[in-house]
Formats: structure tokens, C-alpha cells, sequence
């Protein structure tokens, strides 16, 4: 549709009507506006005609509430979807522009932690890409996730003030702002037909601003939208008069204390602190969204609010929007006139539930007090709920009467939300087939004995536009050229890479494409960290959220096994490795903080050793975000994804690596075992206990980790330079770990798993000598990811839970 020429005029026109500018003169944040601005106005049409169709169609529309979406940058990916990536990269190149320094010009959208951030992310491109109408709901964080900056080793938290400068891709919304109410007390009518009435005094009222961000699906005509709040003073409120000093500052405070309510994102990844701010922020979003749904709702449809599930479906990501259920309840009663039976029914026909973990740290509990002061009505809704279910156990369910206090909704003045969720919801789903299996079968087990029609299972995905084709242009032009262009469309028809496992100029030409990405990432670790990497060295890639579960230590220690040997051993044969690691701490985690320190004290020794030269090298690139990702997917080799098997719910960034041609090496858990299940054994390595086997040493106390401790000599080496400080100096030492390890028995089952580790590590090594080998292995991989491209999913989520079909 554009040209060089085309774009270049409107690049140009851009730059001098808005920024007064010209290409010589424009700096590459100008040139950044300009493009985002261009891009934007080109979605706008569709956006527009996009929202129209929804209002006049009668069709079902989903929307996905969750408190985070870790989107990242925006501009590569909307000039991908809108067609105009190449003709824009090529524009800015003939301008002797850098076009990748045009697009390093934008900050990170940071709004989420990991993995169930980035799921919803991915989710909102498939669903426009596969036209769907669906849209997001989140909260729109004046700061992201914090930044990490390493000192001496350690991690220190930067904020994230990522809207110092113009977000381009939003747009503000006011006329579309909406109340919420806090605090305050209920009163009780009885009306004239006996039915009681509620009305609330005294609350506090805070104005939920939205600001909307387009979502453009892939070569359609569909924009779909993403709606962040944020929290702002009533403007009733800014024009009371402060007539004493003490007012003033009152007003100040209140003022303040409601714009905290959208001020930050809680930096926890699979970790519940109950704080107040907390969970003001998840009514926030929840009641907002809701109002929202029925203002759009009574819009489209003359229809009763009673037929709101027939047209409407709510996606909860894991239990953070659990309020939606009171709530919802709270405004079809309060506001809307329904009886609490009717409201039931729309309500558990409406909101369906996803959950992303079993750890039992993740799982909120909110004080009963706090949730009774803060939301008075929708505590007596929560109250309500938890007496009829319990009682309908206790007559309906005789054989389940002594498991009530396991399933109730309110226990020990605590509010369980993931009961809340499940018994309000019509679905309940798992992210990975042995999760929901777990959930099943051990986590939730009483709630399937009662509901065995909710539980189902939605195996996550990633956007192959995103973590293919944009990320990894030069493998996807390789893969266009061999098996045709379909597989953009349906990545299924990657599969079809598997006729080309033979042919040996397609294995070098992919080769060679993973060589270039390798020296790409070598120059970008140059610069940031002034390490020379051996570009033909094994890139072995761990990056991902650091957590006891997920096992970093466990890889440190082989690097440390790996470095004894070679001092032993100088003469030692050994195919030469590059560990990556990036990884941010949430900050209040002692543990996953010391890892980091350990890694990088590692890290010094073992790179500054001339002994080992290039043989052996430890990175760790600071402030893990989506773009960095971008950056050391396409060159990873070996994909890590070690944890103790039962405690990853599924993973992403093992299919991310998947599909760029990485090997796994990791254990049975998750969706590494779907991916398994697709390469076969031979394309994939495999180590250590597997889930029953772990679940198993938990019911009965655990393994002997002292045991291990004492009889695995090189197990031994490694917690004794810990113990004894040879990886620190003076007073850094890493005696937590040991003792954490050795007094705590080793709850994840680092040393247990270690010999395996190491055994499937030597195995890799020679596997990675016969590199034709290896290159087949890369190829299946490619070759089998496409079932995890989120289109699968999505197309699951729409068929089997929502009930969408495809726009018109
Ligand atoms: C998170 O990223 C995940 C689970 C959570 O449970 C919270 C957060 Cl912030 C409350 C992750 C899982 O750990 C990971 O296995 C999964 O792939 C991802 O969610 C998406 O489902």
C-alpha cells in the first residue's frame, strides 16, 4: 500500500506540520513521534468502523479484565499488523536514518510482572487478529514495573515514571469517565413488598479516567481496544473551598491518597501481600470495568439486563479481579432492581475464571476487617455468598459436610478469593495440562467433586507475530522461502518445516541466521557490559522472573561445577558456553536476591580467570523487560526451564525460545511437557524428579538434602566455596544459601536434581559437536512450535469457554 516514496512524503509532511521539523534536522525521538503518530492515524478508521460494527451487531463480545498487560513497545508491532513494518524500516534506512534507533526511542509499557502480564498481552493480539471482539480492561500505572539497576552485584529498584514523556498510543477518554465508591456505611430500606433496599453514606468517590489503546489484529480491517483507567479526584471535589488551613491539607491528602489508587504496579510475580492499596486498586478496575460493560451493554441492546450473559463474557486473570463477582451482584441488585436469584444466575453465567498457580504464597486471602471497612456493601454480598454456598454443601452435598471449612469463601476472617472465583464462575481453566490436572486432582480437588463442568484446561501461547516474525525477521524470511507465506496466518503450517530436516543448505541457512542473531547479541553484551563472548560458544539462556521455584541457583551451580572441573582440569575438552541470565528480584525477596548476587559474584570470578579464557562466560543483563527479551530470543540456543516439577503452571518463555530454535532443557513441568510431547525425547532434554515424584517427597516430609550434602563430592565443593566465601570477598558471602539449602531441606530440590542436571548437561554438550545433528533438532522445534502461537489458544478460549465467533 505505501511506498518508500509514499511514506516518505508523509513522513516528511508529518514532521513539518506537527513537530515543525524536517528529516535533516529531526532528532530519532521526533522521527519516533512522527511514525507513531502516522501509525496511529492509520488505525483510526478501523478503530472507529471496528467499534461501530460491535455496537451494531448483536453478536457476544468478551472482555478480559486483568491487572496487568505487559505490552512493551507498540510501534514494531503495530507497523507489523498494519503492513507498514518493512516499507517504514526501509524509509527511515534510505533517509540514512537508524531505524532500530527509532524504535529504541520508546519506553517499555512495563504494566505487568512476567508471565500472566505478557499472556494478557499476547491474548489481545490474537484476539484482534482472529477477529474477535474482545476487549482489555487494566489499570493504567503512572509507574511500571521498577527498573533494576546491579551494584556491586546487588539489585536496586529504580521507578518506573514511564510516562515522563507523551505516550503516543493512548488516548484519554474523559467523557467516558465513571465513579467508584470506597468506605462509607450501608443503610437498609425495607420497601413495600417486604424486598430490602440498600444505599450507602458518606462515601468516598474517585473518578476512573479511561485511556484507550488500540489493538490492530494482523492484515484485517480490526482495531480492537485496550482500556486503562486511572484514578483521579472527582472534579466536584477540586472546587470544594478550603476554608482553614487544616482543610487544605485534608484536601491535599485526600487528593493524594486517590491518585495512589492508579500510582504503581505491586512488583510481586506469584506472591500475595495483602495491602491495602492492593486491593483498592482491584475494586478500582473491577467496578469500573463493570460499569463500563452495562453502560455499553444497555447501548447496544434493548434487551434485558437480565440477558447480559447471553451477550456478554468476562475473563478474570487469576483471582486479581475476584471483586467482579460481589460486584457484580452489587450493581444488578443495588442499581439494577434484580432479586439476589436473578442476579446469581447472570452473574455465574457471565464471569469465567483462569488461574496461574498453585503455589500456596500466590494465593489471596484479604482480611476480613479490611474488606468490610473498605467495602461495606460488597462484604455483606461476599458474606451472603459464602452462607448460601456453604449451606447448599450442607444439605445438597450430606457426604461433604466435614470439607466445608476447606471450600468456604470466608474462613479464619480471611476471604478466600479463589473460592470466591470458582463458586461464582461458569468456568474455571488451568494454563498447561498438568496444572489443570494438579488443580484437578490435588489444589481444587473439592471443588471438582462439586463442579466437574467448570474445570478445563487452556495451554497458554505467545504471539508468533510478535516473537517470530518481528523479532526474528531473518528466520522467518527462511522459513517464508521454504514452506510459502501460509504459516503467518496458521502457524499450524509451521509443521511443515519437518520435510526440510534433511536437506542441508535449509539446515545452514538456519544456521547461519542463528549465527548472525549470536553476534547481534554478542555486540549488544559488549556494550552493556564490556564482555567479549565467544560467538561460537553455546548460548545457554535462562531469563525469566527470578523465584526459588524456577531454579536459577541450580544453573549457577552447574556453571560453578563447570569452572572446579576446569580448574582441576585445564586440559578439560569442553565445548565452550555462554550462561545469559537476566532476571529481576521482586524487591521484598531476600532469597531471589541473593541468587542474583551470587550469579554476578560468579560471574566475576569465572570471566576474569585466565585460566578459563573463552571457555566459559557468566552474563547477566540487567532490567529484564519485553524488549530485552526481543533481543536474546532469536540468539538463544539452549532454553532453561528448570524448575521443580509441579510448582511452573506453564511457562511462555520456553515456547518463546521454542520457536526461534532453542532446545529445552528442563524438567516435566508446565507446558515443557506438551512440548515434549510434540518434538518427542529426541529434541528435547529432559532431567530429574518428575511431578508425582516431587508431590510425593512433600507428603512424606521431604528427601535427606544433608544426605546428598555428604556423599556428592562436587555437591559438596560447590556449598563449601559458598559457605566459606570463596565466591565473595571479605564480607560478601553467600552462607544464606547454604544454610537456607541445608537447615530448610531443600525445599525445591536443587541438589536432588543436581546430578541429573549435570549427566543431561554432558549429554547436550555432545550432542551440540554434531552440529548437523543439532541443526535438525533446531528445525523440529521451529517445526512443532506453532501450536503454541496464542491463536491456538485464543481459538480454544472462543470456541470451548466464550462462545465468540469470528467477526464479519
Ligand atoms: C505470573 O506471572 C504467573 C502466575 C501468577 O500466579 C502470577 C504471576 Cl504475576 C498468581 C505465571 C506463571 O508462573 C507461569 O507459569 C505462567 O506461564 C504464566 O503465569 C501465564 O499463565
Amino acid at each position: 500500500m505505501y511506498t518508500i516514496k509514499t511514506f516518505q512524503q508523509l513522513l516528511t509532511d508529518k514532521l513539518a506540520k506537527h513537530q515543525g521539523t524536517t528529516v535533516e534536522e529531526a532528532s530519532d525521538k521526533d522521527l519516533y513521534y512522527a511514525v507513531a503518530s502516522i501509525v496511529k492515524e492509520e488505525m483510526n478508521e478501523n478503530w472507529l468502523k471496528t467499534r461501530q460494527k460491535y455496537k451494531e451487531q448483536d453478536e457476544r463480545q468478551v472482555y478480559y479484565i486483568s491487572m496487568e498487560f505487559l505490552i512493551g513497545r507498540l510501534m514494531e508491532s503495530n507497523l507489523l499488523n498494519c503492513g507498514m513494518l518493512d516499507v517504514c524500516t526501509d524509509t527511515l534506512k534510505s533517509l540514512g536514518r537508524d531505524p532500530e534507533a527509532v524504535y529504541n526511542q520508546e519506553h517499555d509499557a512495563a504494566l505487568g510482572n512476567g508471565g500472566l502480564g505478557r499472556l494478557a498481552a499476547c491474548f489481545l493480539d490474537s484476539i484482534a487478529s482472529l477477529r474477535y471482539a474482545g476487549h482489555g480492561s487494566g489499570i493504567r500505572y503512572r509507574y511500571g514495573l521498577f527498573e533494576q539497576r546491579i551494584i556491586h552485584g546487588n539489585q536496586v529498584e529504580l521507578p518506573d515514571y514511564w510516562l515522563k514523556e507523551d505516550y503516543p498510543w493512548e488516548t484519554r477518554k474523559p467523557e467516558e469517565a465513571l465513579k467508584v465508591q470506597f468506605g462509607g456505611e450501608v443503610h437498609t430500606h425495607r420497601r413495600f413488598d417486604g424486598s430490602l433496599e440498600f444505599s450507602y453514606n458518606d462515601v468516598d468517590i474517585v473518578r476512573a479516567v479511561p485511556y484507550d489503546v488500540q489493538v490492530a489484529g494482523y492484515d484485517n480491517d480490526v482495531v480492537n481496544t485496550l482500556r486503562l483507567w486511572s484514578a483521579e479526584l472527582p472534579p466536584e471535589d477540586s472546587s470544594i473551598l478550603a476554608d482553614s488551613e487544616s482543610k487544605y491539607y485534608h484536601h491535599l491528602d485526600h487528593m493524594h491518597s486517590i491518585e495512589q489508587i492508579s500510582g504503581f504496579l505491586y512488583p510481586d510475580d506469584s506472591h500475595y501481600e495483602g495491602k491495602e492499596l492492593r486491593i483498592k486498586q482491584q475494586y478500582f478496575l473491577v467496578s469500573a470495568t463493570l460499569q463500563n460493560i452495562i453502560r455499553e451493554y444497555k447501548e447496544r441492546h434493548r434487551a434485558p439486563l437480565h440477558k447480559l450473559h447471553e451477550k456478554i463474557v468476562i475473563q478474570i486473570n487469576d483471582t486479581h479481579p475476584s471483586l467482579a463477582v460481589p460486584e457484580l451482584m452489587r450493581i444488578l441488585m443495588d442499581d439494577e432492581g434484580f432479586s439476589w436469584e436473578e442476579a446469581w444466575e447472570v452473574t455465574t453465567q457471565t464471569i469465567a475464571y483462569t488461574n496461574h498457580t498453585t503455589l500456596s504464597e500466590a494465593l489471596e486471602k484479604w482480611p476480613v476487617d479490611m474488606i468490610k471497612n473498605l467495602l461495606p456493601r460488597v462484604f455483606m454480598i461476599i458474606y451472603e455468598i459464602n452462607e448460601r454456598f456453604c449451606k447448599g454443601i450442607w444439605f445438597d452435598h450430606p457426604e461433604l459436610r466435614d470439607r466445608i471449612p476447606e471450600v468456604a469463601v470466608i474462613a479464619h476472617d480471611q476471604v478466600h478469593m479463589a473460592h470466591l472465583a470458582i463458586v461464582g464462575s461458569f468456568s474455571v481453566n488451568g494454563v498447561a495440562k498438568l496444572h489443570t490436572e494438579i488443580l484437578k486432582n490435588k489444589e481444587m480437588k473439592p471443588f471438582y467433586d462439586l463442579f466437574p463442568e467448570k474445570f478445563n484446561n487452556k495451554t497458554n501461547g505467545i504471539t508468533h507475530r510478535r516473537w517470530l516474525l518481528q523479532v526474528n525477521p531473518k528466520l522467518s524470511d527462511v522459513i517464508t522461502e521454504a514452506i510459502g507465506p501460509q504459516w503467518i496466518k496458521q502457524p499450524s503450517k509451521l509443521i511443515g518445516l519437518m520435510r526440510y530436516s534433511n536437506d542441508q543448505p535449509f539446515l545452514d541457512k538456519i544456521s547461519s541466521v542463528k549465527q548472525h542473531n549470536k553476534l547481534v547479541l554478542a555486540q549488544l553484551i559488549k556494550e552493556r557490559t564490556g564482555i567479549t563472548v565467544n560467538e561460537n560458544s553455546i548460548f545457554d539462556v535462562q531469563i525469566k522472573r527470578l523465584h526459588e521455584y524456577k531454579r536459577q541457583l541450580l544453573n549457577i551451580f552447574h556453571v560453578i561445577y563447570l569452572y572446579n572441573e576446569l580448574k582441576d582440569n585445564p586440559a578439560l575438552d569442553l565445548t565452550p558456553r555462554t550462561f545469559i541470565f537476566a532476571a529481576k528480584a521482586a524487591p521484598s525477596y531476600h532469597m531471589a536476591k541473593e541468587v542474583i548476587k551470587l550469579i554476578h559474584h560468579v560471574a566475576s570470578v569465572v570471566n576474569n580467570d585466565k585460566d578459563i579464557g573463552d571457555k566459559l562466560k557468566v552474563i547477566f543483563l540487567e532490567n529484564y523487560n519485553v524488549s530485552l527479551a526481543e533481543k536474546i530470543i532469536p540468539a538463544a540456543e539452549l532454553s532453561e526451564q528448570i524448575s521443580t516439577a509441579s510448582k511452573e503452571a506453564s511457562g511462555t518463555g520456553n515456547m518463546k525460545m521454542m520457536m526461534n530454535g532453542a532446545i529445552t532443557v528442563g524438567t516435566l513441568d508446565g507446558a515443557n511437557i506438551e512440548i515434549r510431547d510434540l518434538v518427542g525425547d529426541p529434541n528435547i532434554f529432559i532431567f530429574g524428579l518428575n511431578s508425582e515424584e516431587v508431590l510425593d517427597y512433600y507428603a512424606h516430609g521431604g528427601y535427606n538434602a544433608k544426605g546428598i550434602y555428604h556423599t556428592d563430592e562436587r555437591v559438596r565443593k560447590i556449598m563449601d566455596q559458598l559457605n566459606g566465601g570463596e565466591f565473595g570477598s571479605q564480607e560478601i558471602e553467600f552462607k544464606d544459601i547454604f544454610y537456607h539449602i541445608l537447615y530448610n531441606n531443600d525445599p525445591y530440590f536443587v541438589l536432588k536434581d543436581f546430578d541429573p542436571y549435570i549427566e543431561t548437561h554432558e549429554l547436550i554438550e555432545r550432542s551440540y559437536r554434531n552440529q548437523k545433528a543439532w541443526q535438525k533438532m533446531s528445525v523440529a522445534n521451529i517445526a512443532y512450535s506453532g501450536k503454541f502461537s496464542s491463536d491456538r489458544t485464543i481459538h480454544e478460549y472462543a470456541s470451548d469457554i466464550w462462545k465468540l465467533k469470528p467477526l464479519k
